[in-house]
């Protein structure tokens, strides 16, 4: 980092889940703080976002890759350069969970991935009846998936902005 001269700490952070689990939605309320309305994500979205950590600094790159299963399979192309997974939840679809649970399952068993922070966003807490954030841990089995890794689940409503800011916080500490 220090060798490359005045070139700013940067970090590139995968946000995945399973399609209309609201990644493009956070994406765009951290960047811009407007919700916009969306439309499936062919392909991916890129952002950056600007952090402080440790007094500096940092640029964050965030790739929103498409949730959809055709997509799915290009996930694997992002691992290698990323610092953190944060991978997104619909709280709000009890129908997809195990779908979401493989999904993470999957990613995280993937070698260029090993010892990656994980943050899980339970979105769309906004909802009634929305699954809680202990349950999806229950559910998910978190503590053995993510063991060798840093991991946080963060109740979240990228709608209505609850829990957002705390989420980017949350992923800027646990870079590396
Ligand atoms: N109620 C509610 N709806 C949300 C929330 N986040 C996203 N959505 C909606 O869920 C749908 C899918 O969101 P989108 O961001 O496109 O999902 P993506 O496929 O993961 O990128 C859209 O209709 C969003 O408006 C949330 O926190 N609460
Ligand atoms: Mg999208």
């Amino acid at each position: 980092m220090g060798l490359r001269g005045s070139k700013q700490p940067e970090a590139q952070v995968l946000l995945l889940g399973l399609d209309n689990a609201g990644k493009s939605t956070l994406l765009y309320k951290l960047k811009h703080n407007t919700c916009v309305t969306t439309v499936p994500t062919i392909g991916f979205n890129v952002e950056m976002l600007e952090a402080r950590k440790n007094r500096k600094n940092l640029s964050l790159t965030v790739w929103d890759v498409g949730g959809q299963r055709q997509m799915r399979e290009h996930w694997t192309k992002f691992h290698q350069d990323a610092s953190a997974v944060v991978f997104v939840v619909d709280s709000s679809c009890k129908e997809r969970m195990e779908e979401a649970r493989k999904e993470l399952e999957k990613t995280l068993g993937s070698e260029q991935l090993r010892g990656r922070p994980l943050v899980l966003l339970a979105n769309k807490q906004d909802v009634n009846g929305a699954v809680t954030v202990t349950e999806i841990k229950d559910t998910f089995n978190l503590r053995k998936i993510c063991s060798g890794r840093d991991w946080f689940v963060q109740p979240c409503s990228a709608s209505t902005g609850f829990g957002v800011e705390e989420a980017f916080r949350r992923v800027v500490q646990m870079v590396k």
